[in-house]
């Protein structure tokens, strides 16, 4: 993509002193994983992800939740990382400090090489009691055949007999506060700041890139769909963050 870059953008990243890269699930789009609204497909479609990502649901029928968070464990054990995941573990030896804030609970940025990864809404891979909250490490780390829409009754916890729950932030419940401080922090403090595959719907997650806007930072946004922007620092880069991370860096870099 001989794409042109906005010089205001180039200029913020090769003078950057503390970039903050925000991702959601739209940067693992390009490694199968679906979207949180697309994650409802098949036999799990009649459902509304809100109301499954939830405690209460969990609650109410534990072998149902479970079964669609090991059916997306799967299916992110037997993804890869993509190019937008490697350009931005890449991004790290381009600028002084970088700071990654995820909202995905999948490990892709991790396995593509990024160092630091703040899960804002926790991780696929930290399932935990419900009770106690020991963890609970004995998942199958082999990626199954990941059936859709099977349920599938929670393992017990080894300490109190519990259900064990996923370690993801479900809707209603806090984030964890060292996760949301430090990104908060991060916002505050960079000079630059890129939003990756995200709706900007989910609160607090979606004040990240506002923060960073408010405190002077220059921002864009990296989305199929246009974004929209405010003011002469802030720019929605159109197409699939695969296809644009990669040319960014290259525009900037190279
Ligand atoms: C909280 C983990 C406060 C779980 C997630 C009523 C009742 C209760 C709460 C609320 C309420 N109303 C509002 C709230 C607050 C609520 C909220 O924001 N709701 C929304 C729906 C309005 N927030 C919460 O509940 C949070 N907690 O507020 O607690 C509190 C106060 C006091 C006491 C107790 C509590 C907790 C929110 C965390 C929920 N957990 N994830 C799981 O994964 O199962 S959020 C989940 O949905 C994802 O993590 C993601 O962040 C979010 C959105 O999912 P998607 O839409 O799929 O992803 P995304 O937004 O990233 O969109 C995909 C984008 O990618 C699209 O724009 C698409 O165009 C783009 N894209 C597609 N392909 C590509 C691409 N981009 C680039 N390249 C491509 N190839
Ligand atoms: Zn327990």
């Amino acid at each position: 993509m001989s794409a042109t870059f906005p010089h205001v953008l180039l200029d913020a990243l090769r003078t950057t002193r503390h970039l903050v890269v925000f991702t959601g699930a739209g940067v693992s789009a390009e490694s199968g994983i679906p979207t949180f609204r697309d994650a409802l497909s098949g036999l799990w479609e009649r459902f509304d992800p809100a109301q499954l990502a939830t405690p209460e649901a969990f609650a109410e029928d534990p072998t149902l939740v479970w079964g669609w968070y090991e059916w997306r464990r799967m299916k992110v054990l037997a993804a890869q990382p993509n190019l937008a995941h490697h350009a931005i573990a890449e991004l790290e030896t381009c600028v002084p400090r970088l700071t990654l804030v995820t909202q995905n609970v999948d490990d892709l940025h991790e396995r593509a090489g990024s160092t630091e990864v703040i899960h804002l809404h926790g991780s696929l891979h930290q399932p935990r009691c419900v009770a106690c909250s020991m963890p609970h490490g004995t998942l199958s780390s082999a990626p199954g055949e990941p059936e859709e829409g099977r349920r599938l009754e929670p393992p017990r916890c080894l300490h109190c007999g519990e259900r064990v729950r996923p370690g993801v932030v479900w809707f209603g419940e806090m984030l964890p506060e060292s996760a949301l401080q430090a990104a908060f922090a991060a916002a505050q403090d960079c000079d630059c700041l890129l939003s990756i595959g995200t709706s900007g719907v989910v609160q607090p997650a979606a004040m990240i890139p506002q923060l960073a806007a408010e405190s002077g930072a220059v921002v864009a946004h990296v989305n199929p769909q246009p974004v929209s922007v405010h003011g002469p620092r802030e720019f929605s880069l159109e197409g699939p963050a695969g296809v644009v991370l990669p040319a960014l860096l290259d525009a900037a870099f190279q």
